[in-house]
């Protein structure tokens, strides 16, 4: 049996725990904790360590969905996490121009330890104010429109959605895979 460790990490709230709850066959280990600081404005509740669930994609694979917190003083658990990896979804809350500075540090600091497929994952598009695919792509630093991750607009209340976005993210791993 083989098994692949999928990272879910993104800004704050984005919704990387509720990704990993609406898809795990197995009851998710998570680490919410009541928020203080900032955070306590946005939500009650927040990721302190990390979140863990399990999903049997084919009979030989089984996906290990491991999410991160979002607050960057607890970034020593993406560093931990992102080196056992094989591909990573970043999300980003498209109505939260705010955060955008947020998710691409998360970018730089996940590239600075490993060299890994990753792709985009856009949640609340269906949000007030949601900005479009190509406005976060230059919002994140990604200009030339030829050196781009995948990016998929996804609902992490909805299981539908979250399978779909996770085919994505497999596929990319398994053509980045090819030799
Ligand atoms: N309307 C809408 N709500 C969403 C969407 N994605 C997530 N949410 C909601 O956003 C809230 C925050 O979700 P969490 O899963 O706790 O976010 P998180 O990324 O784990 O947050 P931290 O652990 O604090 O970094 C929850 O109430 C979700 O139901 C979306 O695409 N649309
Ligand atoms: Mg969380």
């Amino acid at each position: 049996m083989e098994s692949m460790r999928l990272i879910v990490t993104g800004t704050v709230g984005a919704g990387k725990s509720t990704f990993i709850r609406s898809i795990s066959e197995i009851e998710v280990v998570d680490t919410d904790t009541r928020a203080t600081d900032e955070t306590a404005l946005l939500k009650k509740r927040t990721t302190v360590a990390l979140d863990f669930g399990r999903l049997q994609f084919t009979p030989d694979m089984a996906l290990h969905l491991y999410g991160t917190p979002g607050q960057s003083r607890f970034d020593f658990m993406w560093d931990i996490l992102i080196r056992k990896a094989h591909a990573y979804i970043l999300l980003v809350a498209a109505h939260r121009p705010k955060e955008f500075r947020q998710a691409r540090k998360i970018i730089t600091f996940m590239n600075q330890r490993a060299q890994i497929p990753m792709i985009i994952g856009l949640t609340h598009t269906d949000c007030f104010g949601a900005w479009s695919e190509e406005d976060i792509f230059l919002a994140l630093g990604y200009m030339d429109d030829h050196n781009r991750p995948p990016i998929v607009k996804v609902n992490p209340t909805e299981r539908e959605s979250v399978a779909e976005a996770v085919i994505v993210l497999v596929q990319h791993l398994m053509q980045n895979c090819v030799v």
